[in-house]
């Protein structure tokens, strides 16, 4: 009784943050459309709203460019233009939306969803969507097929100062003078401290007018760019939603696409065991691809590499060990989004320590696949307990449990959602 009171309070906020036909992140901060934000509002609805979860999924076909690339955001209306920056007119791509992708887990969400709405033309719009964005991603991410994407901005990586981005950003700042930054708006109504330092921003702003500079080209973005990381949460994303990709296309009975992209999931696979594990330090890291070396730095993404699967049981155990460790990434209040034992672990300031729910979703996922089921539901409870506790907010404390930055954030109503059920895996 409890638990449906909760999901419906799920849905409530959900359908209070619908803005001009999709959900935005929260009204206040986010006033437009994201894309891997959208994508778990469509798996929360799955649930329950199997038709609104369609909606939501597709509403970011709008946003689509020819190229296949799903861009990272959707500016939803003149109106909102003042609160938030940069703005469509900033990023001067032609079209409202920005220039970059996020984390690719729309085929996730489209499985999912298509396992609670079994609506076929959902699927075959879906599919021809998705295909398009996987295809731009392989060539314009990968195009030496190593079986690694690259984030060519931090706001790709969707977890923005996650110090996987420092050491790109302080060279950056060197070698480039300080571009001109327009006053921030982010801090206005959550504290500055809790937010990315002002160096990050002339670090983004700086990155988006280099890109300018290419007309978002994406050829010459990939070779210019001075960020090329194949970021651990992203390439574990990434090598999933091919292995999703294939099962829809096994549904559509296009077979030879089915391999195709089996094949990717399975070269990404291998090359995130290469490249990305550490002996060593028995930890996925992400991986400079310009420099040629892992980025030691343990952040949550290091776990992400479970969502693909076919990770060896001795690697699953030493990822479990690690979530284990008060050291590390164990605390009362769920898994932090870095490692307390980094220097940059701060325990307010964004993703550089607060819990996050699309975090816990995601390890929730992969705990499950490697068979953790302990692990995951313990994860699942507190996620329930932090939004029970402190409602719905963009991030929390991890050892205090308080809520942080944004209200009314939209995906933290994963938090209803974390045990996805098992037809969704099973097409
Ligand atoms: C920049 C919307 C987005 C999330 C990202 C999160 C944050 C934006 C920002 O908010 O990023 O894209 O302005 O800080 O880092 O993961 O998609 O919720």
């Amino acid at each position: 009784m409890i638990r449906r009171a909760a999901i419906a309070r799920s849905l409530r906020l959900l359908d209070a943050n619908r803005v001009e036909g999709c959900i935005v992140p929260s009204r206040s901060q986010y006033p437009h459309q994201w894309f891997w934000d959208s994508c778990f509002h469509a798996i929360v609805l799955a649930g329950r709203r199997p038709a609104a979860a369609v909606r939501e999924l597709e509403s970011l076909y709008a946003g689509q460019w020819k190229n296949g690339m799903f861009p990272h955001m959707r500016f939803l209306s003149r109106g909102a233009k003042a609160r938030y920056r940069p703005n469509a007119g900033d990023w001067k791509t032609g079209r409202p939306t920005s220039g970059i992708t996020q984390p690719p887990i729309i085929a996730t969400a489209a499985r999912i969803v298509y396992a609670a709405a079994r609506d076929r033309r959902f699927l075959r719009r879906a599919y021809a969507r998705i295909r398009a964005y996987h295809l731009w991603l392989q060539k314009s991410r990968d195009p030496e097929g190593s079986g690694l994407v690259a984030v060519l901005h931090p706001w790709e990586s969707g977890m923005d100062n996650s110090p996987v981005y420092g050491a790109a950003k302080d060279r950056y700042l060197r070698d480039n003078p300080s571009p001109n930054v327009p006053p921030r708006v982010d801090t206005r109504k959550v504290r500055a401290k809790e937010r990315p330092t002002d160096d990050y921003y002339r670090f983004y702003w700086g990155l988006i007018a280099g890109f300018q500079e290419d007309d978002w080209d994406a050829r010459g973005m990939y070779r210019r760019g001075p960020v090329r990381i194949a970021d651990a949460l992203f390439n574990g994303i990434w090598t999933k939603a091919n292995e999703d990709l294939a099962a829809l296309a096994g549904e559509l009975g296009k077979s030879k696409d089915a391999a195709l992209f089996a094949r990717w999931a399975e070269r990404s696979r291998r090359a995130m065991c290469k490249f990305l594990w550490c002996p060593r330090r028995r930890f996925f890291y992400s991986y400079d691809l310009r420099r040629g070396r892992r980025i030691l730095v343990k952040t949550v993404g290091g776990f992400m590499p479970l969502l693909a699967g076919g990770v060896e049981a001795k690697i699953a155990a030493a990822l479990a060990e690690c979530l284990a460790d008060r050291r590390e990434f164990f605390s009362k209040f769920g898994v932090p989004s870095t490692s307390r034992g980094e220097a940059a672990f701060d325990p307010v300031c964004y993703w550089r320590g607060p819990v996050w729910i699309s975090t816990h979703w995601l390890l929730v996922q992969g705990l499950l696949r490697c068979g953790r089921r302990d692990e995951a539901l313990r994860i699942s409870e507190i996620s329930r307990g932090l939004v029970e506790r402190s409602g719905y907010r963009e991030y929390y404390h991890p050892f205090k449990g308080e809520g942080l930055g944004a209200h009314g954030f939209s995906w933290s109503a994963l938090a209803h959602r974390m045990i996805v059920p098992r037809e969704a895996n099973n097409l």
